[in-house]
């Protein structure tokens, strides 16, 4: 029976990935931060069969003993302060978690235990004003954001490790991927529960930022899957992850509200005070290494998860 120890486990991706790998047979050990109440709504239905390990990306010690006592084949490290307007206000924190955090984990591996396979989540972010469109493997960063600068050293530490040790690191650059299980601040669950909301009769309107910026938006479910392939190859490398589509914003008010037969224009107002201090107006992927190399395809369409999300979110609130 293989072992792994997913840090992150209470977030979106890391409840999908432990899903994922318990149907394919692991023994699966989750991180998770001591809290004074739990928020484990997204590992409940497998919380029997996971072992939880406390431990925080801002202690060494407690990942050196979650290492230990996990005794993994694979880490995956999705732990990190994830929101992006956050890391503007808590810019020496999110380097904390989001970038030091990397090494940190490097670390407790190297010394616990050299032939784990680390798998990073690295992000689209890194590419921020992009240089070239759409963007592979050998794009040229420019990160707009804390949360961007902190990805981008968590990358080049990784490829670093993997350069000085030897070990079996890679990085996964994922663009943006949305599901039911997402946080209620990114921009896809925002419109998706106000649609629902506002169908219910529960609120009036709904106030967001840039509505022409542009994302490849995937599947989570789908993007675990690529997670796990990157770590059952012969060599570590680095794969970026996405769909090649882009939509606006925009686009996803229309889907999500058109679902419920709402008309968007009555009810989504643009606020200035949401705008982010730097935007990335635009991402895509070209992910033909990960189609070749992997054999990995996304299998959810932009429309069917925009409709999945307010499914979910009608079928909550109701
Ligand atoms: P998420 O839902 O925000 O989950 C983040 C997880 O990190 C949570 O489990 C959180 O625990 C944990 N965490 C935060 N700070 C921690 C700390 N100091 N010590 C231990 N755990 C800590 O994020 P996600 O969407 O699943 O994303 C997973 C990873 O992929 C993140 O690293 C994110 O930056 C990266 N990423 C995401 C996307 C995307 O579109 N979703 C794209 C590219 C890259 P609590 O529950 O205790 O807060
Ligand atoms: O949903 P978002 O907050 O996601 P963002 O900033 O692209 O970051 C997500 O994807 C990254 C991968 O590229 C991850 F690394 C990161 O952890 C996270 O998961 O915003 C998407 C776009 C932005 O351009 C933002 O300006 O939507 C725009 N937007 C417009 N109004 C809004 C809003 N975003 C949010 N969160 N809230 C709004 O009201």
């Amino acid at each position: 029976m293989k072992r792994a120890l997913i840090t992150g486990i209470t977030g979106q991706d890391g409840s999908y990935l432990a899903d994922f790998l318990l149907q394919k047979g692991y023994k699966v050990y989750g991180m998770v931060r001591r809290a004074s109440t739990e928020k484990y709504e997204r590992i409940a239905h497998a919380k029997d069969k996971i072992t939880l390990l406390q431990g925080d990306l801002l202690d060494q010690l407690s990942l050196v003993n979650a290492v230990k006592e996990a005794d993994p084949d694979e880490v995956y490290n999705l732990a990190a302060m994830s929101f992006v307007p956050t890391s503007w206000t808590q810019p020496v924190l999110t380097g904390e978690f989001t970038g030091l955090g990397v090494t940190r984990m490097l670390e407790a591996i190297r010394l616990v235990n050299k032939n784990i396979r680390f798998y990073q989540a690295s992000s689209s972010e890194m590419f921020g004003k992009v240089r070239q469109s759409p963007q592979n493997e050998n794009t040229p960063f420019h990160p707009r954001s804390p949360y961007g600068v902190a990805k981008a050293y968590g990358h080049f530490i990784t490829v670093n490790y993997r350069e000085s040790y030897k070990l079996f690191a890679t990085s996964g650059i994922l663009f943006n991927h949305e599901s039911p299980r997402r946080g209620m601040e990114f921009v896809t669950r925002k419109i998706t529960h106000a649609a629902a909301s506002i169908k219910l009769k529960l609120a009036k309107e709904l106030r967001l930022g840039n509505t022409d910026a542009r994302r490849d938006w995937g599947y989570a479910g789908d993007y675990v899957q690529a997670m796990w392939l990157m770590l059952q190859q012969d060599k570590p490398e680095d794969y970026v992850i996405g769909t090649g589509k882009m939509h606006s914003v925009k686009n996803v008010i229309d889907v999500a509200f058109k679902h419920l037969g709402l008309d968007p224009k009555r009810y989504v107002k643009v606020d200035k005070r949401l705008f982010r201090p730097a935007e990335v107006d635009m991402l895509c992927a070209d992910y033909t290494k990960a189609r070749d190399k992997l054999g990995w395809e996304p299998r959810v369409t932009f429309e069917e998860l925009i409709r999945m999300m307010v499914d979910a979110d009608m079928e909550r609130l109701q």
